[in-house]
């Protein structure tokens, strides 16, 4: 029996279509509507899985997907025991500190004793025991940047693109604790033929990234 490499990708969000687009130029050819959950490749022994991003780790530990696209950070906070295989070049962010614009900062140690709001307290926990710091961790799944404005937080960790975002939240970012792209992961005990479709499709990855730069 011919099997099929699972590939998890975003279901819908800013790593979506970037994801589908690099499986389309890799020469995976599907459908992919809004509502579905599930696609199949026709040129290639692939079935498309569409998730939410923060799902993918899981799904590809427990090899309910062999492989996903997730972001770096994703990637990091949740822990799981799969394998980064290829990073992708797009999607790049950074996951930074920021405090309000008018208060002073003079290196971590002005993080001591205060409250931090995020959606990463794994990676702000690393980064605090990096620095020797003791703060305390707010999870809170969305809206970061308002906690310092409501009272709720001194600080937030989150994600930062353009910059925009913090600056219109009164916010300035003073530490950068990862940087972070779209990644290819895969599970760590993948059965020999799939293997090989996933090193065929890395393949195909290198050569679609190499031709761009
Ligand atoms: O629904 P689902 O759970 O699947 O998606 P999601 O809402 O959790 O994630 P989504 O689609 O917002 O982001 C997916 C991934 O894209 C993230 O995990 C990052 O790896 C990557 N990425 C790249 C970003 C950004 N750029 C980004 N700018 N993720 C989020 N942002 C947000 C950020 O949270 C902040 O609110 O954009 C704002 C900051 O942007 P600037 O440009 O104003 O700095
Ligand atoms: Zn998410």
């Amino acid at each position: 029996m011919n099997k099929k490499i699972r590939i998890a990708v975003q279901k819908s969000g800013r790593l979506q279509e970037q994801s589908v687009k690099l499986l389309k130029e890799c020469g995976l050819a599907f459908s992919n509507g809004p509502n579905r959950l599930k696609a199949e490749t026709f040129n290639f022994p692939a079935e498309i899985l569409f998730l939410r991003d923060d799902d993918i780790p899981q799904y590809v530990e427990d090899k309910v997907a062999d492989i996903g696209i997730v972001g770096e950070n994703v990637f990091i906070e949740k822990q799981k025991q799969v394998d980064l295989v290829q990073r992708l070049d797009f999607s790049k962010c950074r996951l930074a500190i920021a405090v309000s614009k008018d208060k002073q900062y003079d290196g971590p140690s002005s993080l001591e004793g205060k409250k931090i709001a995020t959606s990463y307290p794994n990676i702000v926990n690393k980064f605090l025991k990096e620095k020797n710091i003791n703060a305390e961790i707010h999870e809170i799944s969305g809206s970061v940047e308002i906690a310092p404005g409501i009272g709720l937080a001194d600080a937030i960790c989150d994600i930062v693109s353009t910059g925009s975002t913090l600056l219109s939240n009164g916010l300035k970012e003073v530490e950068t604790v990862m940087r972070s792209e779209a990644v290819l992961i895969a599970n760590n005990s993948l059965d020999n033929e799939i293997q090989e479709l996933l090193e065929k499709l890395i393949f195909r990855i290198k050569a679609v990234n190499t031709a761009k730069n």
